[in-house]
């Protein structure tokens, strides 16, 4: 088994129905990864580690998903310069909007490239990231394009196809 590219972490086991979504997604692109829980303030040395150690241990790109007071993904990426991903877990008191905002919200200086509330952005932090993977690797690239050439197949013309 070769070394992960993507870490794909989060704050909390109650986040792994929304992020299990990026995981699948690299899965089916054949990117091999990563899952951790990092708190960002549950466990603030975990993510002190290992946002540090993420380039070094050779991970390229880092998923970062939150909910609430989200600053996972911020914290992460104040502290690698790898291109951190983040995707707001929706939470009950607020829809997500929380999360949305805590992670989009960054002042300039140190981004954090952020995706749909819920299992919309999870997916697309999975596409994003094997995109940016596929810029030097040629074999990831054909599968990428293979998986949204499958996706543009499935879709219906007929908008009553497949009900009953
Ligand atoms: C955040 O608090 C996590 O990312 C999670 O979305 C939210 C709730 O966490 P739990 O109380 O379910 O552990 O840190």
């Amino acid at each position: 088994m070769s070394a992960p590219l993507v870490g794909i972490i989060m704050g909390s086991t109650s986040d792994w129905e929304t992020m299990r979504h990026a995981a699948e997604t690299l899965d089916a692109l054949g990117v091999v990864h990563e899952t951790r829980v990092v708190s960002a303030h549950r466990t603030p040395q975990r993510l002190y580690d290992y946002a540090m150690g993420a380039a070094a241990r050779g991970l390229k790109v880092v998923i970062a998903g939150a909910g609430g007071a989200a600053h996972l993904p911020g914290m992460a990426a104040a502290m690698t310069h790898l291109p951190v991903l983040g995707v707001p877990v929706e939470s009950k008191a607020l829809k997500g909007m929380d999360s949305l905002l805590s992670i989009v919200q960054m002042p300039g200086g140190i981004p954090v490239g952020t995706l749909a509330i819920g299992k919309a952005g999870a997916i697309n932090a999975g596409l994003l990231a094997a995109a940016i993977l596929a810029t030097s690797d040629a074999g990831l690239a054909e599968r990428l394009q293979a998986w949204r050439a499958a996706q543009t197949e499935s879709v219906a013309l007929d908008p009553a196809a497949g009900v009953a």
